[in-house]
C-alpha cells in the first residue's frame, strides 16, 4: 500500500511539473501542433500514443519491451482470475468442466493480486482453464462484468509468456494494459509540404475521478481527439458497474463538444474498437436493447454492422447539431457551454490496436489539424 501511494505523489508531481512547463513554454506553442486524448476509460487513448512512438518515432526498445513483462502477468492474471471469479455471480452462473475444478479452485485460492511468481504449474492451470467450456461460455458473456480487453489476446499467447525468453511482441506491447493516472504528453515531427512539423499529443486518465484534470490542458489545445469504444454498447463502467459505457462515452463528448475552453479546437472523434463491434454485431448481439431508438435507425442498411457503425456516427453528428446542455459533468457549477463551428467536427471507424489502420487514420486528419491551427492564428 506504502508503495501505491508513493507512486501516485510522483506521479502527481510529475503532473504538476508538466503544467508548470506548460506555462513556460506557452510561446513555443503557436508553431506546435497540439493534440489532447480524450474520452472515457479503457476507451483506446494510450493505445493511440503507443502506435504514435511506433509510427513517428522509434517504436519499443528491447529494454522497453522486458520493462512490460510485469504488466503482462498481470493482465493474465487479472483475466483468468476475473473469469474464474464471475462465474458464480453471472445469472444464470456457468461451471467448470469437473476435471477443471481443482484448478479453478488453485488460481481463485491464489487471490486478486498478481502472483510474485510465475510457475510452470500456474502457466499450465491457466492453459487448461482457458480451454474449459465453462470459462469459454463465460468469456462470451463477459459484458455481464468488468474484464479487459487484452484478455484473449494474452490468454492465447500462454506458452509464448511462459517462455523464460519471452520478449513481448509489438502487438503485446499494444494490448498491454495499464491504467493511465497522470497526464503524460509525446512529442513527434512529421514532414508537411516540406518542411518539419512539431506535434505534441497528450494523454490523460478517463475514469471519473480523473476527469477534473483535463481542464488544465485545455489551454492552446489545437485539435481534441475524442475517443469512443464503439464495442462498448453491451458493457457496464467499471467505476459503477450501472451506466451503459457508450452512454457514457456519448454523454461525457456532449460535454466536451459543447465547453467554451475548446471553442476554436477541432474535433475528433474516433469511433474505435471496429474489430470488436464487428464480432459482437456478428455474432447476434442486439444494439437496440440497449438503444431502443436503434429499431427504427436506417432500416434499408442491410449489413447489420455497417448499420450499427453508422448509427454510432450518426449519434455524434445528432449530437453536435443540437442543443448545447445547462452545464457539463466535470464542472458542474460553471455555465462553461457555448455555440460551436459544427464544422470543427471529424468522425473516423477505428482500431486503436492496428498500426496500418492508424496510420492512414491519422495521416488523414494531421491535414485537418494543420489547417485548423493555421485558421486559429490567422495565417489561412
Ligand atoms: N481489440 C481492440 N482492443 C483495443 C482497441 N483499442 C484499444 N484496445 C485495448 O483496450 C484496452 C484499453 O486501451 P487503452 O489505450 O489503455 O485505453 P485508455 O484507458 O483510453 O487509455 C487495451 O488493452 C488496448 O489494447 C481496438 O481498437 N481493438
Ligand atoms: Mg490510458
Amino acid at each position: 500500500m506504502l508503495c501505491r501511494n508513493k507512486k501516485i505523489n510522483k506521479e502527481k508531481e510529475r503532473s504538476k511539473a508538466l503544467d508548470a512547463t506548460l506555462k513556460n513554454e506557452k510561446k513555443k506553442l503557436d508553431r506546435v501542433q497540439q493534440i489532447l486524448l480524450l474520452g472515457t476509460g479503457e476507451a483506446g487513448k494510450t493505445t493511440i500514443i503507443k502506435q504514435m512512438k511506433i509510427i513517428h518515432i522509434n517504436g519499443f526498445s528491447e529494454e522497453e519491451k522486458k520493462e512490460k513483462i510485469p504488466n503482462i502477468k498481470q493482465n493474465v492474471h487479472e483475466s483468468i482470475y476475473t473469469l474464474l471469479y464471475n462465474m458464480n455471480k453471472i445469472n444464470p452462473p456457468t461451471t467448470l468442466e469437473s476435471k477443471n475444478c481443482g484448478l479453478g479452485e488453485y488460481i481463485l485460492r491464489l487471490g486478486e493480486a498478481t502472483p510474485q511468481e510465475f510457475t510452470d504449474e500456474y502457466y499450465s492451470a491457466v492453459k487448461v482453464l482457458w480451454s474449459d467450456s465453462g470459462i469459454k461460455e463465460t468469456f462470451k458473456r463477459s459484458n455481464e462484468f468488468q474484464l479487459i480487453d487484452s484478455a484473449a489476446h494474452f490468454l492465447d499467447r500462454i506458452d509464448a509468456l511462459s517462455n523464460p525468453n519471452y520478449i513481448p511482441t509489438v502487438q503485446d506491447m499494444l494490448y498491454c494494459r495499464t491504467m493511465t493516472v497522470a497526464i503524460s504528453k509525446i512529442e513527434f515531427t512529421i514532414p508537411y509540404k516540406g518542411q518539419m512539423i512539431d506535434f505534441w499529443m497528450y494523454d490523460v486518465g478517463g475514469q471519473r475521478g480523473e476527469r477534473k484534470k483535463w481542464i488544465s490542458v485545455f489551454e492552446g489545445i489545437g485539435a481534441i481527439l475524442f475517443l469512443i469504444a464503439a464495442s462498448d454498447f453491451d458493457q457496464t463502467l467499471r467505476e459503477d458497474g450501472v451506466t451503459n459505457r457508450l452512454k457514457e462515452g456519448f454523454k461525457v463528448f456532449t460535454d466536451i463538444f459543447w465547453s467554451r475552453f475548446v471553442r476554436n479546437a477541432g474535433k475528433i472523434v474516433f469511433l474505435n474498437k471496429q474489430d470488436i463491434l464487428k464480432r459482437k454485431i456478428e455474432s447476434g448481439k442486439r444494439l437496440e436493447i440497449y438503444f431502443p431508438e436503434y429499431e427504427n435507425y436506417d432500416k434499408m442498411e442491410t449489413n447489420p454492422y455497417h448499420r450499427a457503425k453508422n448509427f454510432m456516427r450518426h449519434t455524434i453528428l445528432e449530437i453536435a447539431s443540437s442543443k448545447k446542455p445547462e452545464s457539463v459533468e466535470f464542472m458542474p457549477d460553471v455555465d462553461i457551454t457555448q455555440n460551436v463551428k459544427s464544422e470543427l467536427l471529424f468522425v473516423h471507424f477505428t482500431i486503436a490496436t492496428d498500426t496500418s489502420n492508424v496510420k492512414l487514420v491519422f495521416n488523414d486528419i494531421k491535414d485537418i489539424i494543420i489547417a485548423i491551427n493555421l485558421g486559429n492564428s490567422g495565417l489561412i
